[in-house]
């Protein structure tokens, strides 16, 4: 059969025929659930994979199976996709986290949903469609050891890898032992962390360019195991950036053998300065009264930290923006993925806010984390928003970046430093494209010089690009 895999996209960054991909090299990383996917197809298929932010979809593409991957945010348009190829007559089917977390809802709009891993149940899907007995809900078992977990097929992005920072995306393992309650990956494997047999990983990272991305939930999940694993990997002489809980910052010799196996950047879930908040999503492990000590460790060991914030929680107020500012920069954060609190499906935060009665938007297209779907405790929902976009807004400030990335490469080296530059840059772009301006809710407006004439600039380069896209 035919395979076409799809990783739709939304609106505003979909290509479509005609119109050029948008410039955001760094934050794209390799499709690796669908490289795996396609791993996982018996080579009597024929398989490729279309990213609708790199390439558009042709919905009459002679296939014969259509599998889709989406997360929350992707549903509306995955269901699109599934409309039209339905309509075409073409067998669809859904995988990845929101059909996970939503099968029922999936099962409306696909032939068939599989629910969790695709190892060991996506070669029955393709038997069943073959043999004309498809069901509609395939569940892996959530407990299966990771040996079966193939080497992504890297090769079926070969025409679109220019348009990612790396195709090169690593999987050591899944899960993770923390049970946060806002955390999608806790409720997909029931805060059960798995490692893949170290051997594997080591000959898939043979196999590989030196730069290259571990998509790990946390790279230290298994602390033994990492010290395993990066201990392995000195003599290869990569460089690598992962995800990682702050309590690697207490382990002074794991944290070295990090940067000594080629570690230069973690995002690190700091989520929220205050302990009010950390306790109410079960993460206390966290403990903010040792944030500035933990991320100058880090950074001292030659690691760039990026950090993951998240505002609305029920003990912010108005204040939160400009003291979440104040301590990113105190804390010399190199990079910072905001988040507007958001009840993902399937986490207990979601089952309290809707049992509450505080999810004001039910639209997936909005639970991207940058919109407010949520009736916060300690300010209005307008509040949140405008503060969230101030916040994002100012840390990347060109000035800013400029500082942080010099610090960068004063404190964490050349590549940290390449990275920070591009990492922010791309956040930055990705602000200005969506007109993310906001305000502070508890300060005068104030502008910076270097931001107007950033804005002024982004205008006209607005109008050229329509002036040279308009028809003739
Ligand atoms: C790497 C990563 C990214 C990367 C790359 C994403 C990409 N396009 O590949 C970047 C940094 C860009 C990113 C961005 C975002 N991400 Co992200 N990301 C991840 C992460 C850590 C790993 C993804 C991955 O490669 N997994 C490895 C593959 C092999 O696993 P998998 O996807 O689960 O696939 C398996 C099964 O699900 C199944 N499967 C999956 N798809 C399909 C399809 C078919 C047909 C079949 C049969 C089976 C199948 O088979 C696979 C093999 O077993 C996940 C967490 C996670 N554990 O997966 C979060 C995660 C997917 N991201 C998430 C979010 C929210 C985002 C952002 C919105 C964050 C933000 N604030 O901006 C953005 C959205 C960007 C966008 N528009 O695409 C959430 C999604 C939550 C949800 N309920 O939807 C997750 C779960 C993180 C979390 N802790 O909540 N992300």
């Amino acid at each position: 059969m035919k395979i076409l895999l799809i990783l739709p996209a939304a609106e505003h960054l979909r290509v479509t025929p005609g119109s050029p991909v948008p410039r955001r090299a760094m934050l794209r990383f390799s499709v690796l659930s669908l490289t795996t996917v396609a791993a996982l197809t018996p080579g009597e298929h024929e398989v490729t994979i279309c990213d609708e932010n790199v390439q558009p979809l042709d919905v009459d593409a002679d296939v014969d199976v259509v599998g889709v991957t989406f997360m929350t945010a992707l549903a509306p348009r995955a269901y699109e996709i599934a409309r039209e190829f339905r309509r075409r007559g073409k067998v669809t089917v859904a995988g990845g986290f929101h059909p996970t977390l939503c099968t029922d809802e999936a099962a409306g709009h696909f032939d068939a949903v599989v629910a969790g891993e695709a190892e060991g149940v996506w070669p029955q899907v393709l038997e069943d469609i073959q043999g004309g007995t498809l069901r509609k809900v395939y569940r892996s078992d959530a407990d299966q050891d990771l040996s079966a977990v193939p080497v992504p097929r890297r090769k079926l992005l070969e025409s679109t890898a220019d348009h990612y920072a790396t195709v090169h995306a690593v999987q050591t393992g899944r899960g993770c032992n923390h049970a946060c309650r806002f955390c999608s990956v806790t409720a997909f494997f029931n805060h059960r962390h798995r490692s893949r047999p170290l051997e594997d990983v080591l000959t898939e990272l043979r196999s590989i360019p030196r730069n290259f991305m571990f998509v790990d939930d946390n790279i230290i999940g298994d602390p033994q195991y990492a010290r395993q694993l990066f201990r392995a990997m000195i003599p290869m002489k990569k460089r690598w950036i992962s995800q990682c809980s702050i309590e690697i910052a207490d382990d002074p010799e794991l944290l070295a053998l990090a940067h000594r196996a080629g570690c230069r950047g973690l995002f690190v879930g700091i989520e929220t300065l205050s302990e009010e908040n950390l306790a109410a999503v079960e993460k206390g492990f966290n403990d903010s009264r040792g944030y500035l000590r933990r991320i100058r460790a880090i950074r001292r060991a030659g690691i760039g930290v990026q950090a993951g914030m998240i505002v609305g929680m029920d003990g912010d107020d108005v204040t939160v923006f400009q003291r979440t500012l104040r301590f990113l920069q105190a804390a010399r954060i190199d990079a910072l993925q905001l988040a507007i609190l958001t009840p993902q499906p399937g986490t207990p935060l979601r089952e309290a806010f809707v049992r509450d009665g505080r999810v004001v938007d039910s639209d997936w297209g909005h639970y991207d984390f940058r919109h407010t779907v949520i009736r916060p405790a300690g300010m209005s929902a307008a509040q949140l928003q405008d503060g969230a976009d101030w916040l994002y807004r100012q840390f990347y400030r060109l000035d800013r970046i400029v500082v942080r990335t010099a610090r960068a490469l004063l404190t964490c080296g050349p590549v940290a430093a390449v990275l920070v530059w591009r990492l922010n840059l791309t956040y930055r772009y990705d602000n200005l494209r969506e007109h993310i301006v906001g305000r502070n809710p508890v300060r005068r407006p104030r502008r910076n010089l270097l931001d107007v004439a950033a804005d002024l600039l982004w205008a006209v380069r607005g109008w050229a690009m329509r002036l040279r896209s308009r028809p003739a």
